[in-house]
């Protein structure tokens, strides 16, 4: 800023979520309306995570943005609706120890800067446009002094990256897709907190850390347009899934919660098959990973891990307690043995094919 004018800054941190009922499908694609509800758990924000500083000033320009220290346009629908989302929210703010009062109609016309950094590798399927789309439209709104509740903020950031209006809360969070035309009824709620079930240890075998080659967007766009099997799901299978799903989070059941977990995960894949042209999000290495672990609950009658797979190869796998996480590793790092070249790259093994 140029001398004698102030800069306004805020900083939040949003980690992301991962689906344990998946979204698979618009029925808008403007205003990121999905076909089904679905049912995340927020990660533990130390982990993966956005972490994005925003600044306001009169001084500023333009409205810019730098994602892990590399400027980005800021021209898509989706960040501009974010933006005018929160500008039309904010609200009066004054601190006059520093000079600075902005009057609510004052936001229009003020820029932003926008830096964010992942401390993950980006659109690898770990979900890392909700972390930031979250981390964005609560950051801003905490910049713009935006008094409306978290339901309302996650229908905003919903229109960023639909995943992202489930990062709004921590713990066990239900998007609900809602009825309306105009989208104001689609937005997460949270369904418990995060020491309701905090027994629970999840564990990302990074499988690849590469750009995936579909994104989701247009990956559900052709799923949404030649899958039978997702409109058979959305419809039938996805609500009676979502009660039980609640139960199972409810009661700490971690049986139902595994089954569950597990069966949404290969029906998603299934719908990415039954794609015309097909998807294929996991590969070999994801398959074994899923034979491993289906062979060890078959073993003792009971699940002892849930696996879920995102947008991406890489496994997200949930155990019900440090013993059993432990025991996972151990399997995980015996079948799937990091290779030198991943402990020397980033410093942490990955799981890769022995
Ligand atoms: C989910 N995924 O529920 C599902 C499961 C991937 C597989 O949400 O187009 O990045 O920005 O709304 O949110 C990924 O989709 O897609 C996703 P857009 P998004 O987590």
């Amino acid at each position: 800023a140029s001398e004698g004018q102030w800069v306004l800054m805020a900083t939040g941190r949003s980690p992301t979520n991962i689906a344990v009922i998946k979204y698979w499908g618009k029925r808008d694609e403007a205003l990121i309306l999905p076909v089904n509800d679905s049912i995340s758990v927020t990660l533990d924000p130390d982990h993966l995570s956005a972490t994005t500083t925003v600044a306001v000033s009169p001084s500023f320009p333009s409205d810019r943005m730098w994602l892990n220290g590399k400027e980005i346009s800021l021209s898509g629908g989706r960040f501009q609706s974010c933006l005018r989302e929160i500008r039309k929210r904010g609200c009066e703010f004054e601190d006059e120890k520093k000079g600075i009062k902005i009057k609510k109609e004052d936001w229009e016309n003020l820029h932003v800067h926008i830096a964010s950094y992942n401390n993950f590798p980006t659109a690898a399927g770990l979900a890392s446009s909700a972390a930031g789309f979250a981390c964005l439209v609560f950051t801003l709104g905490k910049l713009m002094n935006v008094k409306e509740d978290y339901g309302e903020l996650s229908s905003i950031a919903r229109q960023g990256s639909g995943s992202a209006c489930r990062s709004l809360y921590g713990g066990f969070v239900k998007w609900c897709m809602g009825k309306k035309d105009d989208g104001s009824d689609s937005l997460a709620v949270q369904l418990a907190d995060e020491t309701h079930w905090n027994d629970l240890v999840i564990i990302i075998a990074v499988v690849s850390s590469k750009q995936k080659e579909t994104s989701s967007t247009s990956g559900m766009r052709d799923s949404v347009e030649t899958s039978p099997l997702l409109r058979y799901r959305a419809q039938t299978v996805v609500p009676s899934r979502v009660l039980k799903m609640e139960e199972a989070i409810k009661n700490r059941d971690f049986d139902s919660f595994a089954k569950l977990t597990c069966a949404d995960s290969n029906q998603f894949h299934a719908v990415c098959l039954d794609t015309s042209p097909p998807i294929f999000y996991m590969n070999d290495t994801s398959h074994r990973m899923i034979s491993l672990v289906e062979k060890w609950n078959h073993s003792q009658g009971t699940p002892q891990v849930a696996y879920t797979f995102d947008a991406g190869p890489n496994a997200v796998l949930i155990a019900p307690n440090r013993k059993t996480a432990a025991l996972l590793l151990q399997k995980l790092l015996y079948y799937f043995p990091p290779q030198d070249k991943d402990l020397s790259r980033c410093g942490r093994p990955s799981c890769t094919s022995r």
